[in-house]
């Protein structure tokens, strides 16, 4: 099974939010499908993984961005991203690796390092993420279809730079993982 672009959509509550509260959304929304930071934390924990990024815009262009490594750590390490392995036959560009060893923060957390501000709230658009300074990549950001857009456009969407504009939204954003030794 696939997260598809919906799941960008409610990370940020899942992430930052109580499992009562996932639960009750779960029971609202029951086609999505959810791969919460616990347990991608077990699975790459577990053994080595792999990340492959699948971006698509508006006008139906298409990249991707493979890593050789990708892990989560736990919940006392804040959940923070260890990504590295850009592979240069990638069409996206290497967006990610800027956010290595950044930490998950939240609207109600902040773990950036962005002194002046709260990257999720502020310059996010609401999604937790493993935001630094603030973004390179943002795949729970704001999902804003083109008619939507924000005049003048701001920050906060889904995006992945240089590949997209950084004040604009991505149609799809998919982070899929395998273990390392699967090619
Ligand atoms: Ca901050």
């Amino acid at each position: 099974m696939v997260a598809n672009q919906r799941f960008l959509r409610i990370s940020s509550f899942l992430i930052s939010s109580s499992t009562q509260d996932l639960n009750q959304y779960l029971w609202d929304n029951p086609n999505d499908f959810i791969l919460g930071l616990e347990t991608l934390h077990a699975l790459t924990n577990s053994r080595p993984h792999q990340l492959r990024v699948e971006l698509t815009d508006f006008s139906s262009k298409a990249a991707f961005a493979r890593y050789a490594s990708f892990r989560v750590g736990s919940a006392s390490e804040s959940y923070k991203l260890s990504i590295g392995g850009y592979e240069p036959s990638s069409t996206a560009g290497d967006a990610l690796s800027d956010h290595n060893n950044a930490f998950f923060s939240t609207i109600d957390s902040d773990k950036d390092t962005e002194k002046q501000n709260n990257c999720a709230s502020q310059l996010g658009g609401g999604g937790g993420w493993w935001y630094k300074q603030c973004y390179h990549a943002l795949g729970t950001g704001a999902y804003r279809l083109p008619r939507n857009r924000v005049v003048p456009q701001a920050y906060g969407g889904v995006t992945w730079h240089p590949f997209s504009n950084v004040k604009d939204s991505l149609k799809i954003f998919k982070m899929l993982i395998k273990p390392s030794n699967i090619a």
